[in-house]
């Protein structure tokens, strides 16, 4: 009979799983399987970060843009309990990512020792699977059973592991189902699709709406939209699956949205809503909509609006067979209208690309990213009015990646994700994009990006404000409180870190400042103080003459320097009136 180290045998099974690197801070009650991972450090590598929740940030990023298991571990107590915000995160974007926590020894557990924690509550409701290992020959095996419930139930699966056990010697077993797992796709039943087709035929302001569950569907959704002739809106996390230039796609819905997405979501007779969970529906869709809804979760049906068909199976088969299937419809004033809407939309973007004052605008920042970005770049956004620039203005060609944290919408994703979009594609070019608040959040970490000398071009939007926040002060008339933030020279205080660093607050130094960093082999950190303006709140325009005065009309759009922007309504009429 063979034996092994039960820690060794466990980390063969992550490696079993594909797991090529996982985040985490060693600690006494981690000891054990720190000494594992040394062992197998040719085959997996041991990433160490400065703070627990990066490391759990990191994974569930790791996770979101190749679809793998991310991996991470915290020590017992502290180290564990650090690593909470970043399983949230995996949970809510529905990733999966295994969690390994520190535990005292199994012989003082329940002794309330130094660092016991009942862990085991405390991950209960963020993990679709948790578990204590009971004795030192179940550790393969139970972390074998985490990674299949992870991927099964695409969340997250925590195995707390007595530190002891790690030492011990077990008997040799082959555990792993890695190579036995089977995933599939659900095919929507052909009848279901049939029963689209009336609605399809029908409708006269039809969208499409897509969610993270189409991607890589971007040829289907191209042949859907020019055969049925409708535009698409994408949720947040969908962004990059349809490249930003498509003429009918119209960007994002909500707050973190563009305007002629809301328009035509709140004008549309007809949304065909597939793998999305989008969680503002009832309050930016037109509630009167037909709603015929794609999911392969049949818990999600009707959720964010009433349905009138649920076509249970996967997305992407489901706009192919509607094109086999279904009679292709022509040109009429609302395709027209809602492309003309976008151009209008895109103008009016680019036209605070150049300077007219001498604070530097965010269109002007993203120009520069778009200009230096590979065609396979990726992109991993912050939380704040960051998010609202990036998703309006990453200027994605359909090669590239994009990610943020969508749901949970925890700040201090940005740092975290560069790091793991590195590690997972050392070849391809890396942006975070952060907010002053945010980036602050998990700066240490471009300490971790300097020991593993990941060339990642981090950019922060200093508005030394929490301006998300501001802005939803000044909604509910409140005062503002709470929401300024200390000016800082983040470029000078991330040279001191290893990185190269650049404060910019003049136009003439954006430009070098990208090029350098398009050329760098070394983390970089560019600060760009913007003014702090409000993005255009597209949730809320007031643009509309059948619902707002004269001078509402003109306050808002003196307010938000908004130009040559008709409401959809009055293109839609106009292109009417030319149909008759
Ligand atoms: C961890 C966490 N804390 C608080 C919030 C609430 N929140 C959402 S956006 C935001 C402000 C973000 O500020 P900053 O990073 O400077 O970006 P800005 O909006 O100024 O561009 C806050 C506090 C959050 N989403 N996550
Ligand atoms: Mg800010």
């Amino acid at each position: 009979m063979s034996t092994i180290n039960a820690g060794i045998a466990m980390v063969k099974v992550l490696e079993s799983w594909g797991v090529d690197h996982i985040y985490g801070i060693p600690g006494g009650s981690f000891n054990s399987i720190m000494d594992a991972l040394y062992h197998e450090k040719d085959q997996i590598d041991y990433i160490q970060v400065r703070h627990e929740e990066v490391g759990a940030l990191a994974a569930a990023a790791d996770a979101k843009l190749t679809g793998k298991v991310g991996a991470v571990f915290g020590s017992a107590g502290p180290g564990a309990t650090h690593l909470i915000n970043g399983l949230y995160d995996a949970q809510m974007d529905h990733v999966p990512v295994v969690a390994l926590l520190g535990q005292v020894a199994s012989t003082s557990m329940n002794y309330t020792a130094f660092q016991e924690l009942n862990e085991n509550p405390i991950f209960a409701d963020v993990s679709v699977y948790n578990r204590t290992v009971m004795t030192p020959e179940s550790l393969p095996y139970v972390v074998d059973e985490a990674i299949k419930a992870a991927y099964a139930h695409q969340g997250v699966a925590v195995v707390t592991i007595p530190v002891d056990f790690g030492f011990e010697e077990i008997e040799w077993q082959d555990v792993s189902n890695a190579s036995t797992y089977k995933t599939g796709v659900i095919l929507p039943e052909m009848e279901d699709v049939k029963a689209a087709l009336p609605y399809l035929e029908q409708a006269q302001k039809p969208v499409l709406f897509i969610g993270q569950g189409v991607r890589h569907g971007y040829d289907q959704i191209k042949k859907f939209t020019e055969y049925f002739k409708m535009p698409v809106v994408a949720s947040v996390l969908a962004k990059g699956i349809v490249p930003d230039e498509d003429k009918n796609f119209l960007g994002f819905a909500g707050r973190v949205a563009t305007k002629p997405a809301n328009e035509a979501l709140a004008e549309a007779d007809l949304i065909l809503f597939v793998g999305s969970d989008f969680p503002f529906g009832r309050t930016f869709f037109n509630p009167e909509a037909a709603f015929i809804q794609v999911d392969i979760d049949a818990a999600k049906f009707g959720r964010r609006h009433h349905t009138d068909l649920a076509i249970l199976g996967d997305g992407k088969t489901t706009l192919e067979n509607l094109v086999e299937l279904g009679k292709e419809r022509s040109e009429d004033a609302w395709y027209l209208a809602n492309q003309e809407n976008l151009r209008n939309w895109r103008r009016w973007l680019t036209s605070f690309e150049e300077p007219t004052e001498q604070s530097i605008r965010p269109e002007a920042i993203y120009k520069e990213i778009n200009r230096i970005a590979e065609r396979d770049a990726i992109f991993v956004t912050d939380v704040g009015n960051t998010t609202i620039h990036s998703i309006r203005l990453l200027n994605m060609t359909g090669e590239q990646l994009h990610t943020t944290s969508g749901w949970f919408a925890t700040m201090g994703n940005g740092v975290p994700g560069g790091i793991a979009a590195k590690l997972s594609f050392p070849e391809r070019q890396v942006f975070t994009l952060s907010g002053d608040g945010g980036f602050a959040m998990v700066m240490q970490d471009i300490l971790t990006q300097v020991s593993y000398q990941l060339p990642i071009i981090n950019v922060v939007f200093s508005n030394y404000s929490f301006g998300f926040i501001e802005a939803e002060q000044e909604d509910t008339e409140q005062q503002k409180f709470g929401v300024s933030l200390e000016q800082a020279d983040f470029g000078k205080a991330c040279e001191a870190l290893g990185a190269d660093g650049f404060t910019i607050t003049h136009y003439e130094q954006l430009r070098p400042a990208f090029d350098a960093a398009a050329k760098s082999d070394r983390p970089v950190v560019i600060d760009v103080k913007i003014p702090n303006k409000r993005p255009l709140p597209v949730e809320d325009l007031h643009l509309d003459p059948r619902k707002y005065s004269e001078e509402e009309i003109e306050r808002f759009k003196e307010k938000y320097e908004v130009h040559d922007m008709p409401v959809l309504h009055e293109i839609y009429t106009h292109h009417l009136s030319k149909q008759l």
